[in-house]
């Protein structure tokens, strides 16, 4: 049976800081190493052995698939990084504190930029301190300047069909490093959740969450499964309460 295993990086150390990250290149925190190692021997004694993995080309999900994969002994399976995995990017709000921002426009307004399926945020502006337009690893892609939900549905799907399924195809069990927003737009394909309801699902850092899929890559079980399901709760709380 194909089987997919997501994985959100470990905390960085913007989580930690209640930052809006997006493209933002910022490294793991020591809980988010810690929760990158608890992944990977979660996966370790479940028997779920990644033979590929694809990560963004974001470090928090690079280190923390180095990681995971360190800890279950798959360190050296084949690895495929692309932007089309990285983080939402998170517009002018790249940079600025979630409680700060809460504070100055409310709670309607920040959830509509943190959750709303197609409100993005204000657009950065080219050339300032959190915009990624000289950054050479995306040299040939249209970088957005900012996006919503759906922008990131619509960018990681082709990757999705053309990198992904072949693997699953091939009887691979792939890994997928990746990040809160671009999970939760390859979830909300996956499970077929609706552009209102996907506002309601948050994902945890470094907990593995595994689906196993049919001939038709359909899940088996809708919503997956967190290999350690009460500190994938805890955790989702922690993440929809985030700026509070
Ligand atoms: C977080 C998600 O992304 O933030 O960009 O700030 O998964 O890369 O840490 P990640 C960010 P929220 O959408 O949950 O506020």
């Amino acid at each position: 049976m194909p089987t997919l295993v997501l994985l959100r990086h470990g905390q960085s150390v913007w989580n930690a800081k209640n930052l809006f990250t997006g493209w933002v290149d910022v490294p793991l925190s020591e809980q988010g190493e810690q929760e990158a190692l608890r992944g990977g021997k979660l996966l370790a004694d479940e028997g779920l052995l990644p033979d590929v993995v694809h990560t963004s080309l974001l470090r928090r999900a690079i280190a923390t698939a180095n990681i995971a994969l360190d800890a279950a002994d798959r360190h050296w399976i084949p690895v495929t990084r692309d932007w089309r995995l990285n983080e939402r990017h998170y517009g002018a709000l790249q940079g600025k504190d979630k409680k700060q921002t809460l504070e100055e426009f409310g709670e309607e307004q920040f959830m509509l930029w943190r959750r709303s399926y197609d409100t993005p945020p204000p657009p950065i502006e080219k050339g300032s301190e959190f915009s990624q337009d000289a950054d050479p690893r995306y040299e040939g892609v249209d970088a957005p300047l900012t996006e919503c939900l759906a922008d990131v549905v619509a960018r990681f799907l082709p990757y999705w069909e053309s990198r992904v399924l072949p693997d699953l195809r091939a009887g691979k069990v792939v890994m997928l490093a990746a990040h809160g927003n671009s999970l939760r737009a390859l979830v909300k394909y996956l499970d077929g959740i609706s552009d209102t309801d996907i506002a309601g699902l948050n994902i945890p850092t470094g907990i593995p969450l595994v689906y196993e899929l049919d001939e038709g890559f359909v899940p088996t079980t809708p919503g997956g499964r967190y290999l350690d399901p009460d500190a994938a709760e805890e955790a989702i709380a922690g993440v929809a309460a985030q700026g509070r």
